[in-house]
């Protein structure tokens, strides 16, 4: 028996789900037709789904054809769960792409077409509702041909006329037209298969009218791919249902058992991300219901339970996979919760619905406390709303959206990352070059074996895949860009593993410094109607949006403009068309492409990014000198080489910073052994006043506040002076505090408890540099540090704040600070004593003493 998987797709309403009712009924495979409208279909189970009439989970059913076992996926048509349909795409052999007839081929149905192509999926055309007033049958396929493919063919027409037009499509078929004057259904079939040839059929789902017709077509001219013995999978989707996560997987080759071992090892993950997990049960679904299976064969899509680290696109054993995404939302949203609520727990649950939607992106947004999900419309806020309310009981709202920017380059450049710490090395040589739009980042490697070994080049192009690259403009994420890997090398004792990432991250920064970037936006195609008297003023405001459009049609009375216009002009039109137009205005807006920012200086000013100040996405080098590592500005990096690295305009830093011999010795050390430190931060004021008197963020404003006695009771070493003596563990912690504070350049609160100090009132000190509040009578140490923290935060400072206490540790968060734990906190103070230790015997075997240094250093910070 062959097995089929064929998928339902179109525009909203075009009846896609109806028509999955009518073939699932007239196969019989169910015994009673059920209706969208009635809320009874067998597919659209979900309570949202009945309760607005449209499809918004894809779903699967089973039928049976003449010789094949097929599963229809049927999928949502509105454009806010697009991405939900792209996910079907990845396991479809055929689709049948559903036309409602009165409307013809929408700005929706030209994208599904696009990302068929994209995925090389065969399709079948239905043009459905011809029981409603509707051209002829020609004049629908002449409109098909013309706007999806030429090779669009009425497959309803008599068996001859219907081989002479198909003929066309492709020269074998004309070939074997000219020699036996026909076509057989197995060429037919073939020439379908690969996409040269789309058959059309007609009817009415509602109806039950030419479902026949399509159900023997796809009987008769499909037929199930190769699949390979050995055992392959690829994952459509994720889904939670009644506690447990279902991995929805195509089988592309063998059998897959229950209680079968899967892995994802392969040559491209990296080891650490490898894991074993046992298939536990495998579902068969068809609409609600599913039947468990001992077994699934290669064609079939199944539901697996057990599997706790798959993602969607992913390929197992011998399939390779397909993550690719073309449909990407432009806006992003803050999502806003009630007062009070544990945003880290919110955040936590609320990744299980981002496992099933990867396209959300839900991030924690740290800088601003917040946590914002990419999304595509209001649709899709609303139905999010609901799945949270209804799956964690939190009533959500949104914030505005934001657009989201992306970035390329309009120039090849070349870029270095060389990183070399004492007894670390790895040193990567890149080239960016544009490529076409929409394609993303490639990554390739044109080094031969003999220079640098396979697994480190592997290793190399595993760390380019695995991080969303930043621009330097704004900070965008990165597309359209080929990298290739151009030379590298490793040190046979000295490199780790860790190298090569900071390396490659280096190299990528550094080829963007010198590239022409280019800042892009998302556009939106829109089709917009309005009353005749409205299109001057239509037409205007789009010219003004930065729009473009074709001339207007006229339409039963009512002017359509199609074309093109940055979303971020025209996302708020529905509101002053339905003004304008006194409601009689109709606006459709698709998420379209990228393109060169129409107005890329204003938001580039307006985000003030600077690169070189983003230490986490370091365009610089370190490299190592007389046994210390030390910086190398990004712009010196080729001629410290020794090398020229130049490429027409790329940005050049208009003033390099200047060091004192003294100091830049110190600097390499401190470099060396805590990461870039921008070179004025040792002399400079800790904060700058502009021109409307605000106080501007530095990168070394940073803040640490710590609840002094907590951090006494969780470390072991104070807790135990702390049982002798109380004040003793205190002076023990501000000593190693004042330690390390002046190493880390940072302003430190360390807060203690007074409250039961009768009559007491709030005491700061300043002690070797560090600020030591004790607070007021009846005021416990996290309410001050509640308190600082909100006064800070208005001032943009880069906070953290140490402590194990739950509740602080929400507030806190809650308010941009980021929490340290006290126990992750001893780590760092003793990683920093460390350290500090080395640097010190280093200094004294050179002979130089450390105590100016030190006195100078506490000096700056008080
Ligand atoms: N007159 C007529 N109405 C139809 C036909 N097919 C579907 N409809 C109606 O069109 C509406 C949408 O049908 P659905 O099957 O939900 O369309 P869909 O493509 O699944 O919609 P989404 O899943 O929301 O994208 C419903 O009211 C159907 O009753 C048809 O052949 N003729
Ligand atoms: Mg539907």
């Amino acid at each position: 028996m062959e097995r089929i998987v064929i998928g339902m797709l179109a525009h909203v309403d075009a009846g896609k789900t109806t028509l999955s009712e009518a073939l699932l009924f007239r196969s019989g495979a169910v015994r009673r037709l059920g209706r969208v409208d009635h809320g009874d279909a067998y597919l659209d189970t979900h309570k949202i789904e009945k309760e607005r009439g449209i499809t918004i989970f894809s779903k699967q059913a089973q039928l049976e054809l003449p010789g094949k076992s097929v599963t229809l996926m049927d999928t949502p048509g509105h454009v806010d769960f697009s991405s939900e349909a792209e996910r079907v795409l990845r396991a479809l052999d055929y689709a049948v792409l559903v036309i409602s007839a009165a409307e013809g081929v929408q700005t929706h149905t030209l994208t599904l077409w696009q990302l068929l192509k994209t995925h090389h999926v065969p399709v079948f055309i239905f043009v459905n509702k011809t029981d409603l007033p509707c051209p002829s049958r020609k004049a629908l396929t002449e409109a098909l041909k013309a706007k999806l493919d030429g090779a669009c063919v009425d497959f309803t027409e008599e068996a001859a006329l219907r081989c002479e037009n198909a003929a066309a499509c492709s020269e074998r078929l004309m070939e074997e037209y000219f020699e036996t004057g026909g076509l057989s259904s197995a060429s037919l079939t073939e020439a379908i298969r690969h996409r040269q040839l789309f058959p059309v059929y007609f009817g009415s789902a509602l109806k039950v009218e030419g479902v026949d017709e399509l159900k023997d077509g796809l009987a008769e001219f499909t037929r199930m791919p190769e699949a390979t013995e050995e055992f392959g999978a690829r994952v459509i989707k994720i889904s939670h249902y009644e506690g447990q996560r279902l991995t929805f997987m195509k089988i592309t080759g063998g059998k897959l058992h229950a209680k079968q071992m899967l892995t994802n090892l392969s040559a491209t993950v990296p080891e650490d991300e490898v894991w074993h997990e046992k298939a536990d049960q495998i579902r068969l679904y068809s609409g609600a219901k599913f039947v468990p299976l001992s077994e699934a064969e290669a064609g079939s899509v199944v539901a697996v339970t057990g599997l706790t680290r798959t993602y969607a696109g992913e390929g197992l054993g011998s399939d390779t996979g397909d993550s690719v995404s073309a449909l990407c939302p432009v806006l992003s949203y803050s999502l806003i919760f009630p007062e009070g609520t544990n945003l880290f727990e919110a955040y936590r649950s609320m990744l299980t619905i981002s496992e099933e939607d990867p396209q959300l992106g839900l991030v924690w947004d740290e800088q601003h406390g917040e946590i914002r999900a990419q999304l595509m419309g209001e649709v899709q806020c609303e139905v999010l709303q609901r799945l949270i309310r209804e799956r964690f009981g939190y009533e959500v709202g949104f914030g505005p959206g934001a657009v989201m920017y992306r970035e390329t380059i309009a120039s090849e450049a070349e870029g270095i990352g060389h990183f070399e710490p004492l007894r670390h090395f790895a040193h990567v040589e890149l080239r960016l070059s544009p490529a076409p739009q929409g394609s993303g980042l490639s990554f390739e490697s044109d080094v031969p074996q003999n220079e640098l070994s396979r697994s480190w080049q592997r290793l190399i192009l595993t760390h380019l895949a695995e991080k969303r690259h930043k621009g330097v403009l704004i900070g965008a994420p990165l597309t359209d860009v080929k990298v290739t890997l151009t030379g590298g090398k490793a040190h046979l004792k000295h490199t780790e593993g860790g190298d090569f990432r900071q390396a490659t991250y280096r190299a990528v920064r550094n080829a963007l410094m010198f590239a022409e970037n280019v800042l892009l936006e998302p556009y939106y195609s829109f089709r917009l109607e309005v009353p005749e008297e409205s299109v001057g003023r239509a037409m205007t405001d789009i010219r003004r949006m930065e729009g473009e459009f074709e001339a207007p049609s006229i339409e039963g009375g009512a002017a359509v403009l199609s074309g093109t216009a940055p979303v971020s002009s025209m996302r708020d039109y529905a509101k002053t068309l339905a003004a304008y137009t006194r409601g009689r205005g109709r606006l459709t807006l698709t998420p379209a492409e990228y393109r060169p920012c129409h107005n890329a200086r204003e938001v580039i000013a307006e985000a003030g990014y600077d690169p070189e100040a983003d230490i986490r996405n370091s365009p610089d080098s370190v490299f190592c000198a007389a046994g210390a590592g030390f910086t190398v500005k990004w712009y010196e990096v080729a001629s410290y080489l020794k090398r020229t690295q130049s490429v027409p305009g790329g940005k050049m830093p208009t003033k390099k910073p200047v060091m004192k011999d003294e100091d830049a010795e110190l600097m390499a050390i401190f470099e060396r052994t805590y990461g870039k430190i921008g070179p004025t931060q040792l002399i400079r004021p800790k904060t700058q006043k502009d021109d409307s008197g605000e106080e501007k963020r530095e990168a070394g404003d940073e803040y640490l506040l710590i609840d002094g006695y907590n951090v006494i009771f969780s470390w072991d070493s104070l807790r135990s002076v702390a049982v002798d003596s109380i004040d003793s563990a205190r002076e023990a912690l501000i000593r190693m505090m004042i330690n390390f504070a002046a190493v880390r350049k940072l302003t430190l609160i360390l807060v203690f408890d007074a409250y039961k100090v009768s009559g007491g009132v709030e005491k700061v000190e300043n002690e070797g540099g560090i600020y030591i509040v004790y607070t007021r009578e009846s005021e416990l140490a996290d309410v001050f540090i509640e308190r600082a923290v909100q006064k800070l935060s208005d001032k943009k400072r880069n906070i953290r704040v140490v402590t194990s206490d739950g509740l602080e540790q929400l507030i806190v968060m809650g308010r941009g600070a980021l929490r340290v734990p006290s126990k992750a906190f001893e780590k760092e103070v003793r990683m920093t004593n460390d350290r500090l230790s080395d640097i010190m015997r280093r200094l004294e075997t050179e002979g130089k003493t450390v105590l100016h240094v030190w006195q100078k250093m506490i000096a700056d910070n008080s």
